[in-house]
C-alpha cells in the first residue's frame, strides 16, 4: 500500500512544525503535505521539556505548547492540521527512505513517496553504553530529548522526592535539569569532565558565576571526571554511581545529558554527510545532495556567513524554527529565495536567572558588568583577529538589551581599546 504527496517533512519536532505554519502562509492545497513522526503528538516545543514542563506547580502540559507558541505564533493543535489538510503520520517511524525512487518505507509497512522531502529528523540522546558505562537503561536513569523521556523523568522525580540525584553532563541538559530537580527539592551532584560547566559556550569567568549561583541553591559540582559504572540494587535500580576518580556518589536517581547524535542514518550513503560537524551538508538554501531532498534544524550542516559560508550544524531551537521557514520559501519561491542569513542565537532560562548568546564565541573575550553579585546584567563580548564584535552574552538583560547585543554581532563594528569596551560595557552595544 501507498501514498504520494507533493512535500513529506520526515521528523515531526520543531522544525516541522514551524515549516507547516509557513507552508499554510505561503498556500498549498489540502493533501498536499504529510508530516511524519516517531513521536505519537503533533510537533512541539522541545526546549519547554526542561523548564516549564518539570515545575512542581503548574507545570506545562501538551496541548499549551505545540508549535509555534515559541515564537509567539499560532498554537498548532491536531486540529489545525485537520482543518488545513495536512496529513499527520504520528507514532510512526520511518525504516528506510530510498532518494533515487522518492519513497519512504514506514514501520507500519506503508510507502510515502514524495516530489519535496525536507528531513528533520533532528537528533538522538548519546547513551552512556557508548562511553562504555553499562546499565542506563535502570527505571531511576533519565535521558531528555521527548516527551515520552520527559514525562518518565516527572515520575521518577516524584519517586525520588527529597532524596539525592547525580547528573551526569554539565551542557545544557546537565544544567537546566539540575535546576528543576532542585526546585523540586532534590537534591544534586552535577559530574562533568571539563574544568568548568557549559564548557563548549562559556568562559571560566561565565561558567563561575553560574556555578556560584547553583552551589548557593546546594548543587555540588565534581569535575574533571567520568562515571566508571552505575551501581544497582536487586530491583535493577540504580543506588550509587561510581566515578573513575574512585568516588562513590549515592543516588535516587541519575539524570544524563551527555550530548547528541544528528538522525542521519537514513540517509548515509545516499546523501553528502558533512563528517567533521556530523549531519547532512545542504547549501544556503537548504538543499541537500540530492535536488528533490532538502534538510533543516538539528540534522542540517549548513553555510554560516558568520564563518566565512563554512558549514556548521547548530542544535538549537532558534535554528530549527528559521531554518524551517527558509526552507519552505526555497521550495515554494525559488526564484526570490536569498541565503539563509543565520546569526547563531542561544538562550537558556534555570532559576531565575536568564541568558542570550549571539553570534560566534571564537576570539579574545571581554567581560562586563558585576559578575560577582548576582544581580546582573553582565556578560562579555568575543572579539576576532581583525579586532571585530562577533559574539556577545548577556544575563539578565532586558528586550531592548537582547535585541542590542544581536545587532552588535550583526554588524560587528572594529573596537580599539579593550579596556574601554569592558567599562562601557552593555552601553556599547544600547547606543551603537
Ligand atoms: P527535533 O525537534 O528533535 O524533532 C525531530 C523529530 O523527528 C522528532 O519528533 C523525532 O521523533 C522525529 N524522527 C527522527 N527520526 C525519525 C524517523 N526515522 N521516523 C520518524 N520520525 C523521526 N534549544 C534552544 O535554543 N533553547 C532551549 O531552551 C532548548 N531547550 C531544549 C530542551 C530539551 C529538553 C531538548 C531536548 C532540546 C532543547 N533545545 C533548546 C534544542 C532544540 O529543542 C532543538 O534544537 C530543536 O528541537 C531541533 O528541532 P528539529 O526539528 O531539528 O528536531
Ligand atoms: P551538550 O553538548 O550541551 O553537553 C554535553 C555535556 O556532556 C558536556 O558539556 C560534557 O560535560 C558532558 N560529557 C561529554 N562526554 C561525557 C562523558 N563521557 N561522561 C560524562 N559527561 C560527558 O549536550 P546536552 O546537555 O546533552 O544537551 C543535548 C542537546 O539538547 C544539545 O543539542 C543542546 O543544545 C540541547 N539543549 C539545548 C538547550 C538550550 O539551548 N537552552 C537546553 C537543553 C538542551
Ligand atoms: O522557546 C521556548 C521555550 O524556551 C519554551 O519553554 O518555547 C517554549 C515555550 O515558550 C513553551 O510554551
Amino acid at each position: 500500500m501507498g501514498r504520494a504527496f507533493l512535500y513529506v517533512i520526515l521528523g515531526g519536532g520543531v522544525a516541522a512544525g514551524y515549516a507547516a505554519l509557513e507552508f499554510t502562509r505561503r498556500g498549498i492545497g489540502h493533501g498536499e503535505l504529510c508530516i511524519i513522526s516517531e513521536e505519537p503528538v503533533a510537533p512541539y516545543e522541545r526546549p519547554a521539556l526542561s523548564k516549564g514542563f518539570l515545575l512542581p506547580e503548574d507545570p506545562a502540559r501538551l496541548p499549551s505548547f505545540h508549535t509555534c507558541v515559541g515564537a509567539h505564533e499560532e498554537r498548532l493543535t491536531p486540529k489545525w492540521y485537520k482543518e488545513h489538510g495536512i496529513e499527520l503520520v504520528l507514532g510512526t517511524r520511518v525504516m528506510s527512505a530510498d532518494v533515487r525512487r522518492q519513497t519512504l518505507l514506514t514501520s507500519s509497512g506503508e510507502t510515502i513517496s514524495y516530489k519535496t522531502l525536507i528531513i528533520a529528523t533532528g537528533a538522538r540522546a548519546l547513551k552512556l553504553e557508548e562511553f562504555g558505562v553499562m546499565g542506563s537503561d535502570a527505571p531511576n536513569v533519565c535521558y531528555l530529548r521527548n516527551l515520552a523521556d520527559a514525562s518518565r523523568l516527572v515520575n521518577v522525580m516524584q519517586s525520588a522526592a527529597g532524596g539525592k540525584a547525580v547528573v551526569i553532563g554539565g551542557g545544557y541538559i546537565g544544567m537546566e535539569c539540575a535546576a528543576s530537580l532542585v526546585t523540586n527539592k532534590i537534591s544534586v551532584t552535577m559530574v562533568f569532565p571539563e574544568e568548568h560547566i557549559m564548557a563548549r559556550l562559556f568562559t571560566p569567568t561565565i561558567a563561575a558565576f553560574y556555578e556560584d549561583y547553583y552551589s548557593s541553591k546546594g548543587v555540588e559540582f565534581i569535575k574533571g571526571t567520568v562515571l566508571s559504572s552505575l551501581e544497582t540494587n536487586s530491583l535493577g535500580q540504580v543506588v550509587a554511581v561510581n566515578l573513575k576518580d574512585g568516588r562513590r556518589l549515592p543516588a535516587d536517581m541519575v539524570v544524563v545529558g551527555i550530548g547528541i547524535r544528528p538522525n542521519t542514518m537514513l540517509f548515509e550513503g545516499q546523501l553528502t554527510i558533512d563528517e567533521k560537524n556530523g549531519g547532512i551538508k545542504v547549501d544556503a538554501k537548504m538543499q541537500t545532495s540530492n535536488r528533490s531532498v532538502y534538510a533543516v534544524g538539528d540534522v542540517a550542516s549548513f553555510p554560516l556567513p558568520l564563518l566565512g559560508s563554512r558549514n556548521r550544524r547548530l542544535e538549537h531551537v532558534d535554528c530549527a524554527r528559521k531554518s524551517a521557514i527558509h526552507v519552505v520559501s526555497s521550495i515554494m519561491d525559488p526564484k526570490d529565495t536569498g541565503n539563509f542569513d543565520y546569526l547563531p542565537f542561544f538562550y537558556s532560562r534555570v532559576f531565575t536567572l536568564s541568558w542570550q548568546f549571539y553570534g560566534d564565541n571564537a576570539g579574545e573575550v571581554v567581560h562586563f558588568g558585576d559578575l560577582s553579585s548576582f544581580q546582573g546584567p553582565f556578560g562579555a563580548y568575543w572579539v576576532n583577529g581583525k579586532g571585530q564584535i562577533v559574539g556577545a552574552f548577556l544575563e539578565g538583560g532586558s528586550k531592548d538589551e537582547y535585541e542590542a547585543i544581536a545587532r552588535i554581532c550583526r554588524v560587528q563594528p572594529v573596537v580599539g581599546d579593550r579596556l574601554d569596551l569592558a567599562s562601557r560595557g552593555l552601553e556599547f552595544a544600547v547606543s551603537g
